[in-house]
């Protein structure tokens, strides 16, 4: 595979600041054997994380307040904290080969070192865990004159810092040294060094990559009655009951300067960390946890899914790798036990969490590890770029029906920053065309990408049915005008672009499926469903503003007839049953993959289903169609197993294929443990639930949660359809506030695998057009929110589907 050249060279040499031995075994551990959860959805272990590479993607346990996060490993005898910052990315606007076309970099590690006290003699009661109901992680253990530790970690978005807290209840105190250790490859890649410098309790580094200038700070607070100092090895503090660390850190970066993207100097932006740090040590632990949650819970409360099983309300009291084991054995048929379902229910809610705790405020896109990477041996998979043919879509995925829309807004403005950038523009230049931007399959932060696989052109049609579709969930208009331009250009290249062929359809040239089959060729059905979607968005953008008249009348009536002239990317072959016949019979028709070549030029049950866009992500196939049912044999050909983010586009294609049972064993499929190698194609999920390519890619994480979004709810066609794949196993359960298309917010709960209470809440006052495949929505009560009845009105030619009048604000109420 082309890039596991990044992976090899994990073996790069660790810089050393400090003294301390690293390889020196942990202290003995002995894990609680009765833990309270905090709430309902923590992660808990019984042990520490360990330091490795392995174990960081194992078992360390993510925080992060969309911008700035850091992985905890709670260790004892050394503990290390890693930090991320969102911005932290090496590269400019510039085509370069792999890799040199930029990197996301690590910031740094906190190394945390026992100075000798009563832990050495080993400690009980350990345990560690992230509760993602407040976003809070802990550590707590006891030593062997019944002191108690604990440690609070949080990464606070109001306080713009990560802060830790330690305390220890009883006779004995902690001395603990903390040092800082910037990122091997950030050092590797810097122009300008970084430096640690400790001074009064506070560790301080600043350096430069090709653009930007970063600047991370830590400071170390302790209760009066310890003692603090600074020497060249890291800040040691001694004799301490309660220690608090604060950690902050960013980059000059200004993703709309395209004049170096940065924005003012690295001593205003020394200056900014220190004054953060500042402010957020002189606040209240606990006002600081109380402002960090309900900032937190704003996003995370506005879902809520409670899965049932026999009436009760699914849970689990086993620590989180043994339900990861269990579940994955299926003895007893463990998965359909309520705690089987309950780590189902876990990972819909952690791929929420991740969402709201990598994606805030800066137009900075999620990478390949979203907002956490640990690379001290080498430089991430893939540089932890931006990955453009399948991966940074799927991070955002969630986003809109998962209520989370205005989370979407840094990968959208990160598409208007780069469709701007000289680097794009270029890009498009160089594939022959006049006008538009082009960002190929591996990108940077700054429109930058490498020259690999550079014919495939059709991502920035992906990029923008992204825009349209907030629009779609949102109905911002202001929004829309804004991106207008980003979507019409990228239009421009297309209408431009296209060649005309002997069929008299046009098509996209020399494209590629990815990642398989021929190089370069013809109406690949991938890139001819983008094309369509693109124009299809982008002329209806062009009615909501009303702007036709603003436009170019010859671009405009060239885009128009492309649209409609362009091959629909939807052909028909036949399987020939010579890859097996397990997942689909000989003689079935299958939906093309390329326009000219065959389906065996690509190669079986390959992991990519780019040719099946028009069923998911897109609504262009729906069922009824004559292409319904090739889709969803040429998944079925696609088999059950593959790599992390190939099963979660599997569940959203089930889903879309209305089989809620194939949807949820490819959920199954995809909740198994990974196994610890770096092989890549396994498939499954560390023991922190972190999804597995392998090795880490979030991308999983993000597809499995917006697949079960759409086993409960779908609206891609403007029809709101009620539990459209709901499975068995699920036979109980409610879930609320997910969003449809149209501005609606939708509560649904269900018994013995059906609809009981639906209600509808519309943002908007759009029209409301709804289905629920299992009862006919005319023997439903339905009535406004003060039970008055309304009279739904069947759509002719919709079998099924009501248009229901609902003014803004009002609430329609649909029983059983
Ligand atoms: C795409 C995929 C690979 C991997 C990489 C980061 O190229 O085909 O499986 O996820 O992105």
């Amino acid at each position: 595979m082309r890039t596991l050249t990044t992976l090899a060279s994990l073996c790069l040499a660790v810089l050393s600041a400090t003294a301390f031995d690293r390889t020196a075994p942990e202290y003995s551990v002995a894990g609680t054997t009765a833990f309270t959860k905090p709430s309902k959805h923590t992660l808990w272990y019984t042990q520490p994380a360990g330091n490795g590479y392995a174990q960081w993607q194992e078992y360390s346990l993510p925080i992060g307040n969309g911008e700035l996060g850091g992985s905890i490993f709670g260790g004892i005898r050394l503990d290390k904290i890693t930090f991320n910052e969102k911005s932290v990315w090496d590269g400019a606007s510039t085509t370069r080969p792999n890799p040199n076309h930029g990197e996301y970099l690590k910031f740094g590690s906190i190394w945390v070192e026992d100075m000798g006290t009563a832990l050495a003699a080993g400690v009980k009661d350990y345990v560690r865990y992230l509760d993602i109901d407040n976003a809070v992680a802990g550590v707590a253990f006891t030593d062997a004159d019944a002191t108690r530790y604990t440690r609070t970690c949080i990464s606070s978005q109001p306080d713009k810092v990560m802060a830790i807290r330690y305390e220890a209840k009883g006779k004995n105190r902690m001395s603990l040294r903390f040092s800082v250790e910037p990122g091997a490859p950030l050092v590797e890649r810097s122009q300008v060094k970084p430096e640690v410098v400790y001074s009064a309790g506070v560790a301080t580094f600043a350096g430069k990559l090709e653009l930007l200038s970063y600047s991370a700070q830590l400071s170390v607070k302790a209760d009066k009655k310890a003692t603090i100092s600074s020497d060249a090895n890291g800040i040691t503090v001694s004799n301490a009951a309660e220690i608090t660390l604060y950690i902050t850190g960013g980059t000059d970066f200004d993703a709309f300067n395209y004049d170096g993207f940065t924005n003012g100097t690295a001593p205003q932006l020394l200056s900014i960390m220190a004054k953060r740090i500042e402010a957020a040590a002189t606040k209240k632990w606990a006002a600081m946890i109380k402002a960090h949650t309900a900032d937190y819970r704003q996003y995370m409360d506005r879902v809520n899914m409670d899965l049932k099983q026999g009436g009760a309300s699914v849970d689990s009291k086993m620590a989180t790798n043994l339900l990861i084991d269990s579940y994955g054995r299926n003895e007893g048929g463990f998965r359909n036990s309520a705690e089987g379902i309950y780590l189902e229910q876990l990972y819909y809610n952690y791929g929420r969490y991740l969402m709201i705790s990598s994606n805030r405020h800066q137009p900075v896109p999620n990478n390949l590890q979203g907002l956490w990477v640990d690379t001290d041996r080498g430089h991430a998979p893939w540089n932890s770029d931006i990955h453009t043919n399948i991966n940074i879509q799927m991070n955002y995925w969630p986003a809109e029906p998962c209520n989370l829309s205005d989370l979407h807004l840094p990968l959208l403005d990160h598409i208007v920053s780069i469709s701007n950038s000289p680097g794009t523009k270029a890009q498009a230049k160089k594939a022959g065309q006049s006008v538009g931007w082009v960002v190929d399959t591996e990108s940077n932060l700054f429109g930058g990408m490498s020259s690999w696989s550079d014919n495939y052109t059709i991502a920035n049609a992906w990029y923008v049915t992204h825009l349209w579709q907030h629009y779609r969930y949102t109905l911002d208009k202001a929004y829309l005008r804004r991106v207008f331009p980003t979507m019409w250009s990228a239009a421009q290249y297309w209408a431009e672009r296209l060649v005309e062929a002997k069929d008299g359809s046009y098509e996209c040239p020399a494209e590629f499926s990815p990642e398989h089959g021929p190089q370069a060729e013809n109406a690949t059905a991938h890139s001819q469903q983008l094309v369509v979607e693109l124009f299809s968005n982008t002329l209806e953008a062009i009615k909501a503003l009303n702007n036709a008249s603003e436009l170019d009348p010859q671009w405009l009536a060239m885009i128009r007839d492309r649209y409609q002239k362009a091959d629909r990317g939807l052909g028909i072959e036949t399987y020939t049953g010579d890859w097996g016949t397990k997942f689909l019979a000989a003689g079935s028709p299958i939906l093309r993959e390329w326009k000219y070549s065959p389906y065996t030029v690509g190669q079986n049950a390959h992991r990519h289903t780019s040719h099946l866009m028009a069923l998911y992500p897109f609504s262009q196939i729906q069922p009824g169609d004559k292409y319904f049912q090739p889709a969803i044999n040429s998944l079925a050909q696609r088999t059950d197993a593959s790599t992390g983010w190939a099963m979660g586009w599997r569940v959203n294609l089930w889903a879309r294929a209305l089989d809620g049972n194939h949807a949820r064993r490819m959920i199954n499929n995809a909740l198994c443990h990974a196994g610890d190698g770096l092989n890549y194609s396994s498939g499954g999920v560390y023991y922190n639930l972190w999804d597995a390519h392998t090795p880490f890619q979030i991308d999983g994480n993000f597809g499995v949660t917006a697949g079960m979004a759409e086993m409960l709810l779908q609206s891609g066609t403007g029809v709101i359809s009620l539990l459209p794949a709901l499975p068995d196993a699920w036979a109980e359960g409610s879930i609320t506030g997910l969003k449809a298309v149209g501005n609606f917010t939708i509560d649904q709960t269900w018994k013995d695998g059906r609809l009981t209470t639906a209600t509808i809440l519309s943002n908007a006052g759009e029209p409301l057009l709804v289905q629920y495949g299992k009862r006919d929505l005319a023997q439903a009560t339905i009535t406004d929110a003060r039970g008055r009845a309304i009279q739904p009105k069947a759509v002719e030619g919709q079998a099924g589907v009501y248009e229901i009048t609902v003014a803004k604000g009002g609430k329609v109420v649909i029983r059983f």
